[in-house]
C-alpha cells in the first residue's frame, strides 16, 4: 500500500489497482500557435506543469502503475465536432483550420500530439476523446475495468476544464482520484487555485488533492517498507524511529 499526504485526508492506494491518468498534455494546449492560444490564452502557464508531471510519470513507470494518456481532438473530416464547439468564442481560427502546428485539434496533426517529455511508451494506451471529459464517447472506462483499476492519480491540462471534467466523470463511475496540484495547469492562476479547492472541499466531494513532492515521498516510503520486509523476512513495516 502507498500512502500519500493529501487533502482532505491521506490517499491510500495499491499500485496494482491504480492508474496514472495523463490528461491532454498536447502541443495544442501547452505551446504557442495551437488551439489554446487561438482562444486568447497565454500558454506559458501550462508549461510549468510539464516538469512535475514528468517526475510523476517516471516514478509511476518505475513503480509499475498502469499509465494511460488522453488527447482531445477530432476526426480529420470533423464529423465528430459539434458546431457549438467550433463556433464558441468566435475565434479567428477554428478547430480544423490550419495553424503553425497543423490543423487545430485534429487527430494525426503535429499540434494534436503529446509533448515529447511526456510521450507515451509501449504499453501505455492513448485515448482520443472528442470532448473535455476523458470518459465521454471513449473506451477509457472499459480499459480501466479490464485492468482492475479502482483509483486514479491525475496530471494534465487544463485544471478547470479537462482535468475537472474527467475527475468528475471518474467520481461518478466509482473511481477515487488524486489530483497533483503542480502537475496540472491552468491558463488562469485564479482558476488553478479555485479548481483545486473545489475538488477537495466538502470532505473531498469528488476527489483528493496533493502535489508531486508528497506523491513521490509516498512512493519512496512504500518502496522502503517493502524492501525492509523482504530483507528481514518480516511482514510489517519497521517501527517509527527504527534505523532499518
Ligand atoms: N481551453 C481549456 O482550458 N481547455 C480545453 O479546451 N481543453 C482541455 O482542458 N484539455
Amino acid at each position: 500500500m502507498v500512502t500519500v499526504e493529501a487533502e482532505p485526508y491521506a490517499f491510500e492506494f495499491d499500485p496494482a489497482s491504480t492508474a496514472l491518468l495523463m490528461v491532454d498534455f498536447q502541443r495544442d494546449f501547452v505551446y504557442p500557435g495551437g488551439f489554446g492560444e487561438s482562444l486568447g490564452n497565454d500558454t506559458s502557464f501550462l508549461l510549468k506543469a510539464v516538469g512535475p508531471a514528468k517526475k510523476v510519470l517516471e516514478a509511476c513507470r518505475a513503480a509499475g502503475l498502469f499509465v494511460i494518456h488522453t488527447r482531445e481532438g477530432h476526426r480529420a473530416d470533423l464529423s465528430d465536432l459539434p458546431p457549438a464547439k467550433r463556433e464558441r468564442g468566435r475565434p479567428k481560427i477554428h478547430i480544423g483550420d490550419e495553424g503553425p502546428m497543423g490543423r487545430l485539434l485534429v487527430r494525426g496533426e503535429y499540434g494534436h500530439d503529446i509533448v515529447e517529455e511526456l510521450y507515451p511508451i509501449e504499453g501505455e494506451p492513448i485515448v482520443d476523446k472528442p470532448g473535455k471529459g476523458a470518459f465521454y464517447a471513449t473506451d477509457l472506462d472499459a480499459i480501466l475495468k479490464m485492468k482492475g483499476i479502482k483509483k486514479l492519480v491525475v496530471c494534465g491540462v487544463t485544471t478547470e476544464v479537462c482535468v475537472h471534467t474527467s475527475v468528475r466523470e471518474a467520481n461518478d463511475r466509482g473511481y477515487d482520484a488524486l489530483v497533483l496540484s503542480d502537475a496540472v495547469g491552468s491558463y488562469f492562476p485564479e482558476f488553478q487555485r479555485v479548481a483545486l479547492e473545489m475538488i477537495k472541499a466538502q470532505g473531498g466531494i469528488f476527489g483528493f488533492v496533493s502535489d508531486s513532492r508528497r506523491f513521490l515521498k509516498g512512493l519512496v516510503a512504500a518502496k522502503r517498507a517493502t524492501g525492509t520486509r523482504r530483507a528481514t523476512g518480516t511482514s510489517r513495516a519497521p517501527a517509527a524511529g527504527s534505523k532499518a
